[in-house]
Order: C-alpha cells, then structure tokens, then sequence
C-alpha cells in the first residue's frame, strides 16, 4: 500500500475535558508515531513522507473552502494568536470554547460575537477540539495528505482505456495518515477532533481536477462520465461521521454510509432514519448503521454486508474510507469487540465487494496507541490480499 505521511501533522499537541479534568488530548501525536513506526518496521508498504510547500498549503486551503465557511478557516487559523496576545492562553496552552453557540434563538440573527473569548465556542461544538500554538499547520498538513492522495488518484485511475494513464503505474489504493481527523466537523464548528473535513476536501479535489483536466483535454474520451463523478465513502471509525454525512447529505451524487455505535458521541446524529432529504433525489444517498454497545464482530459484519451492498448498487467512480481504530475492543472511546485479526477480515470483506473501486484511504480515530499499528497491519493485510 501506498502510505503518505507527513511529520507538520505532529505538531499539533492539545488537551480535552473528560469529566471534570483537563487530560492531554487522547487523539496524540504519539498515534500517527506508532503507526508509522509499525509501518516502517513491516517493510511491506511504501511510505511516502511528504511536505505541503506553501502552494501545496494555498490549494489545500483554497479547496477546504468548498466545504467550510471562511470566517471558520480564518478563526481556526488565527484564534490561538488572538488568544495569546490577549493573554487568555500560554504559548504551551491550548484554546478551549467555554460558551457555545445557541441554536433556535427566538428573533436573534445568530452571527459570530465580537468578543474573542466567545468566538472559541461559535465555531465549535465541544471541548475535545481545543487548538494549540501550531495546531493549524498540522490541520493543513492533515487536509494536504487527503488532496495529494486525490491526485495521485486522479492521476492514475485504473481504466486503462483513458489516454492519461496508459504510462502511468496502476494505483488502486493509497492511505494517508491524516491528523487531526476530519469526519466531525460541519461548515462552521470544529468537534470531534476534527477541524477541517478531509473526506470533503478529498471530493473537491478529484472534482476540481476533474474540471480543470477537461478543460485542458477536450478529447479525453471519459470526459461525459468523469464530469459526473459519483464517491462512496464509508465510514468505518466508531463514531458517526456527522460532518461528512451533512456536508453531503443533499447530494445524489455522494453516498455516505457508516457503521458506529449506536447514541455514542456524538450523539445527536447517526440515526437509521437519517436517509437523505425526503422528496429528494438525494434521499437513500445517506445510510446509518448504528451497532449497540459491547456488538461483536459477527455482528459488524452483517452490518458491512449491508453497507457494501449498498455502495455497490449506488454505482460510484470512487471509494473513500474513512478508517478509524476506535472499534477495537480495549479502546477507552469505543465499545464494540472487535480484535486485531478480525481487521484483516474486515478489510479483505470491503475490497472484495469493491474490487475495482480507487479507493483513497483516510485515518479517523482510534486511540490504543501501542495497538494501532498492529491493527492497522492486518487491516492493510487483508485490504491486498483481496486486491
Ligand atoms: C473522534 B473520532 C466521550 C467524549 C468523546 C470526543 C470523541 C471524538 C472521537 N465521553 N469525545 O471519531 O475518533
Ligand atoms: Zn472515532
């Protein structure tokens, strides 16, 4: 497997309130250290560390405001500054939101509130999202992985009737270690440990290449389906992803789909009855299969029969994961039982349905640090053992 990695994304270092304490943030750098570790240590994938140039950064950014709002780029961007000169934070500190933006506000035209302070809680919706002195540069980092890994996609598709790619080496699959993760946060609020969605930045980037490659190659004989590309993503992190579902939960074109425990965080959103907008061609485009507490993995498994049985009939060009570790069965954010071994099954289970889907890979969650990289192993064992 081909793996991009990028070392900005450690650099981001912050805490969270669980209960009534202050604890290091769970999602760490020490995760993507101990996956990379394992990675390297296996020999059997190619690690590819790279590093945004400052285009690199100004594409990602450019592209990330497809999705999100930019009053909420910006605040992200500088907040932690702000902070600072104000004196509210330490440089070693992180900023945390103490007030939160109130929804159904009778008459009140809700806009960002001129105080600093208060800004922290508009453009969040929790307190395991806080941002540290170089926080932004790892979320860029993180959202850069998930473009390049689109364009090296985009680049090499596996249908060899297409001019572009009959020199180019065959890439089916490509992981990228993005941190932080990305499948939390809506438009405008960053939660979940999530900042900026990198799913929804990897869509933009295969449709704005897409675009500009047409522009340029007129005669590319895929250009009528390619202007209408279709994604699957599927989402297979503990949690309900519940930014990727609302960025894309009016579009017929993205079929979003989730396995995750059942009224877990984040609580609000993940329901079966979640289906798309009714009387809409959207509607059935949206599917939540929520699992309950202590599930095993028998029990996951029918649930992924029925997601890649969707995902099949819905038709896409593209498959996108988004993978998170928190399903395994000692992980203090999750509560299903699943184990090591049964990754691989899982993974051999999704490229044998999607065989010949390109498939870009994402990190979410997954927080049992000295555990992470074996899972990920069998996980990357089965997916090649099926491709
Ligand atoms: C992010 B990802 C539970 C607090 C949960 C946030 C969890 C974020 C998970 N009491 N805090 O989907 O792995
Ligand atoms: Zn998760």
């Amino acid at each position: 497997m081909l793996i991009l990695h990028d070392e900005t994304t450690l650099l981001h270092d912050t805490v969270e309130l669980l209960g009534a304490k202050l604890i290091p943030a769970q999602e760490s750098p020490a995760r993507i250290k101990a996956i990379v570790d394992a990675v390297k240590h296996s020999g059997n994938h190619e690690l590819r560390t790279i590093s945004a140039s400052e285009e690199d950064q100004k594409t990602t950014i450019a592209l990330a405001k497809a999705n999100h709002k930019p009053e909420y780029i910006e605040h992200i961007q500088n907040v932690f500054s702000q902070w600072l000169k104000e004196g509210l934070v330490e440089a070693h500190e992180s900023v945390l939101p103490e007030c939160f933006r109130l929804q159904n506000v009778a008459n009140a035209k809700l806009r960002p509130p001129k105080d600093i302070y208060a800004r922290a809680g508009y453009y969040a919706f929790d307190m395991s999202t806080g941002i540290s002195k170089n926080s932004w540069q790892s979320i860029v980092a993180s959202a850069n992985l998930a473009v390049q890994a689109a364009l090296l996609m985009a680049e090499a598709p596996t249908n060899s009737k297409n001019p572009f790619q009959q020199n180019s080496p065959k890439l089916k699959s490509v992981l990228a270690l993005c941190r932080p993760p990305g499948h939390h946060c809506t438009g405008s609020q960053a939660g979940g440990y999530c900042y900026l969605n990198n799913i929804a930045i990897t869509i933009t980037t295969f449709r704005q290449f897409t675009h500009s490659q047409r522009l340029r190659r007129p005669s590319n004989p895929n250009f009528a389906s390619v202007s209408t590309l279709k994604f699957a993503i599927l989402d297979l992190d503990f949690h309900h992803g519940n930014g990727t579902q609302e960025q894309f939960y009016m579009d017929p074109t993205v079929f979003y789909t989730s396995i995750h425990g059942q009224d877990e965080f984040p609580y609000y959103t993940g329901a079966a009855s979640e289906q798309g907008p009714s009387n809409s061609p959207a509607f059935g485009t949206n599917l939540n299969l929520p699992l309950k507490t202590g599930s095993s993995f028998e029990e996951y498994l029918a649930k992924l029969h029925i997601a890649l049985s969707a995902i099949q009939q819905f038709g896409a060009d593209h498959l996108l994961v988004s993978l998170g570790f928190d399903t395994f069965h000692t992980d203090p954010l999750g509560k299903f039982q699943i184990e090591t071994q049964d990754y691989k099954v899982m993974a051999k289970t999704v490229r044998a349905m999607l065989k010949n889907l390109p498939a870009v890979i994402l990190l979410e969650g997954g927080y049992v640090v000295d555990r992470l990289g074996e899972n990920l192993l069998s996980f990357l064992a089965g997916w090649e053992e099926a491709e």
